[in-house]
């Protein structure tokens, strides 16, 4: 038999935002080496420690491929078939019997970095036609995607920094050096964010720890959590006290901008240093430095948006873009034209606000679903419409949603729990049945969600590196196959035609910007992605937010009614109250870690301690506690204990504790993860602290004491 030889795939790593070019060397349906691809128009050669745990992945004993269901307490293996029945006919039958509303589902994070998942999971969802819709989202960009609703008239038109041309860059509550980016797909960051003071320009940090990102900043400061908003009304103020705004390029664009110095001026922004920890002094120079600059950008991420004022900290960003002149600008702010435009051919809905309100607690929908917070109360709240079974897609809610320990109790009530996993994590092992799709490099891939927040115009299409063992399924697959068949429980005269998420993807890019029914000369198609296999460079962004503006005036709404409101609480809340001096605990990303799921590849847990909580010597000395200690911490919702690290990086009466671990529990079916399991700090995260306004999760800021474990 002759020897295979070697062969050579490019495709996108899907495990973050940055998306990175990868070269994988694939011999006998086997990975030889991940590295990074220097051919790639966008990344040019990037990657990060964890790209090469996609073998990992590919290559781990636990990762299931089949359909198991859980008979007396054990998993056993079941054919699709089965399996598909049986899933089908449990949720069928709840709906049937406790009301449509009885089902909940829950989509996690690698949902997006899924193709065949974004092109098919909705189709299943939409026939359980519940209100019961939760997912990550809620503990993440909910802001963004609200503020930009209610002013742009679109969820997803979302300004991007245009981090190449600018040379001023303001970073709140974001870590890039480390997250790689984030509502701001941009691989290699680091050095992107070095040439900008190559160039002679300026970053700013602004948060509670001396992250990695403000390491590489010419300024840092720290913060105090959950105060953004004050540091941001300042700033907005300054600049229309001083005459500091210049919306030239955006006349006649604005709606209700002329309100916004009324509504700010009259707050004590002279408390500001008091409760932000940032003089007024200082932030005044910022704000001038920043008016001063041609090209600026002010970008505010995870610390200023899982937080109590995220969706005022994100509308107060979007205007201080806008005072500036940054918005929709080169060097500022821009909307991207992704060759697959799933907003311009409306393909993807607006979203919306309080269209239906939560059972129990009666909160507002948000962009078509609730927090995450409300989960448990829903499952465990008894009466009509309470729900007894969940769907669980790609996605880890104990871990990754507050209160972990009362949602794990929640989940142990269910009638029924279908996953779609190939893992058996912390959530999924409540599971009674389990629906494992193919692995990561098992399908063909086209990043529909992340090129549509490139900082550069890209398109690219991916071939699976490695074919999947036979029988098993991808991700749209499963979903096709459910729908199908609750199609044919619902006696749906008309069946649905199996088309392949390659299929969509041509038609969309035919129908796309770039597209032959757009007339463009070059008409961009399938085969010609599939010649240029690295991805094609489409161009810089280009300021065309007023051309894809989806509001019904064509105005950008500056002033929306939600948010003029959201100040009164902002007002009572924080400035007219005296604040307490608790120890404050907030969260952190590692190189090595990508939310819940890669601590099960020995190359990204080996080595020193990872889940530690970082603490300033002024706080370790006062707890007589010193570095490898272990200290007890406790919030309103639970207690655990962790071993700490003395750091200078923190700021004094802030703590960090990295979210992603606890893995060493009953049930958890990830041999490596186990051994280095770690606590969870969404054990301590409180479910009762959220956005008011939006409902999005305050995973940062939560008060905290640490106790003596002696
Ligand atoms: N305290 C605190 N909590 C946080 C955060 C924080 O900063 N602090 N961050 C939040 C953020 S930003 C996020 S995005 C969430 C993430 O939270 P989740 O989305 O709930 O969880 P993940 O850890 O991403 O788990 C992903 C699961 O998807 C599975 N999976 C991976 N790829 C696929 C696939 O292709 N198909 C299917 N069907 N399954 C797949 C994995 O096996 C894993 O079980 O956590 C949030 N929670
Ligand atoms: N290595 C790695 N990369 C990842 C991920 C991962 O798990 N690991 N997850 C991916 C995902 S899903 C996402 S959403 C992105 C997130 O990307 P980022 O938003 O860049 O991620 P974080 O590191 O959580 O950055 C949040 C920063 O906010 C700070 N902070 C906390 N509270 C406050 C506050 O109240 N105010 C201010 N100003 N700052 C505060 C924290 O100290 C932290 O430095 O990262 C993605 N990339
Ligand atoms: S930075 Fe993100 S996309 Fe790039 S290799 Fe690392 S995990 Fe993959
Ligand atoms: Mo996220």
């Amino acid at each position: 038999m002759s020897e295979q030889a070697e062969s050579v795939i490019y495709r996108a790593c899907n495990l973050c935002e940055a998306i990175c070019g990868l070269e994988i060397v694939v011999k006998e349906n086997q990975v030889l080496s991940i590295k990074g691809d220097k051919n790639d128009p966008f990344s040019k050669g990037h990657i990060c420690p964890k790209a090469t745990s996609l073998q990992d992945i590919q290559e781990d004993p636990n990762r299931l491929k089949f359909p198991h269901k859980k008979v007396g307490g054990k998993w056993v293996k079941i054919g699709w078939d089965e399996a598909f029945d049986m899933a089908t006919d449990k949720l069928w039958g709840i709906q049937k019997k406790y009301g449509t509303q009885a089902v909940g589902v829950y989509l996690g994070n690698p949902n997006v970095h899924n193709y065949g998942a974004v092109t098919h999971g909705p189709q299943f969802l939409r026939l359980l036609k519940t209100r019961n819709r939760f997912s990550a989202t809620s503990v993440d960009q909910l802001p963004h995607q609200f503020i930009s609703n209610v002013m742009y008239g679109h969820q997803f038109l979302i300004p991007i920094p245009d981090i190449d041309h600018t040379n001023h860059m303001i970073i709140m509550g974001a870590n890039p050096a480390v997250s790689n980016g984030s509502i701001m797909t941009v691989p290699n960051v680091k050095a992107r964010l070095k040439a900008i003071s190559n160039r002679g320009g300026k970053i700013i940090v602004i948060d509670p720890r001396h992250t990695e990102t403000a390491k590489i900043a010419q300024e840092h400061h720290f913060i105090k959590p959950g105060r953004d908003v004050a540091f941001l009304l300042a700033f907005l103020n300054h600049l229309f006290a001083e005459n500091l705004v210049n919306t030239a390029h955006l006349t006649g664009k604005l709606d209700g901008f002329d309100k916004i110095h009324d509504l700010i001026k009259d707050f004590s922004h002279n408390r500001v240093e008091e409760l932000t920890g940032i003089s007024l002094g200082v932030i005044h120079k910022m704000a001038e430095e920043f008016a001063a600059e041609e090209k600026a950008v002010f970008y505010g991420r995870m610390g200023v948006s899982t937080n109590p004022y995220g969706a005022c900290c994100q509308w107060l960003i979007q205007l201080i873009n806008i005072a500036t002149g940054n918005l929709d600008k080169v060097g500022g702010t821009m909307i991207p034209l992704p060759a697959v435009d799933l907003v311009g051919m409306g393909l993807i809905g607006r979203g919306g606000y309080n269209r239906w309100q939560s059972r129990v607690s009666q909160k507002p929908e948000v962009c078509g679903e609730f927090g995450s917070s409300l989960m448990a109360e829903e499952i465990m709240t008894g009466g009509e419409g309470q729900i007894k079974a969940m769907v669980l897609s790609a996605g880890n809610p104990v871990l990754s949603t507050p209160n972990g320990t009362q949602l794990s109790r929640a989940f142990e009530k269910l009638d029924f729990m279908l996953a779609i996993d190939f893992y058996i994590n912390e959530s999924t092992r409540y599971a009674d049945l389990i629906l494992p799709p193919t692995a990561p490099l098992e399908h063909d891939h086209y990043d529909v969600s992340f090129l549509a927040l490139a900082v550069s115009n890209i398109t690219r299409f991916n071939d699976r590196a490695i074919q999947a063992d036979d029988g098993t399924l991808d991700d749209w697959q499963i979903s096709h196959e459910l729908m199908t068949r609750y199609l044919k429980k619902m006696k749906s005269p008309k069946l649905p035609k199996k088309r392949t998420p390659e299929r969509l993807i041509a038609v969309a890019l035919a129908n796309g910007p770039y597209g032959k029914r757009r007339g463009a000369r070059e008409a961009l198609t399938l085969n010609k992605l599939k010649e240029n296999p690295h991805g094609l460079y489409l161009g810089d962004l280009q300021p065309l937010l007023m051309r894809r503006l989806k509001t019904k005036n064509g105005k950008i709404n500056c002033a929306p009614d939600l948010l003029v409101g959201d100040l009164e609480r902002v007002k009572t809340d924080i400035f007219d109250r005296n604040q307490k001096d608790t120890l404050l605990l907030i969260g952190r990303r590692d190189i090595r870690t990508n939310n819940s799921w890669s601590h099960n590849a020995r190359r990204l847990v080996k080595g020193k301690n990872r889940c530690t909580l970082l603490i300033n010597p002024q706080d370790a000395v006062r707890h007589g506690l010193s570095s490898g200690d272990m200290t007890g911490i406790k919030s309103r919702v639970g207690s655990l204990a962790i071993q700490i690290e003395e750091t200078e990086d923190m700021m004094p009466g802030v703590v960090s504790i990295p979210h992603g671990w606890g893995h060493d529990r009953e049930g958890v079916m990830l041999d490596i993860a186990r051994e280095h399991g770690g606590v969870s700090v969404n054990d301590l995260t409180d479910e009762a602290q959220t956005d008011q306004l939006i409902g999005t999760a305050a995973v940062n800021g939560v008060e905290v004491e640490l106790f003596s474990l002696s």
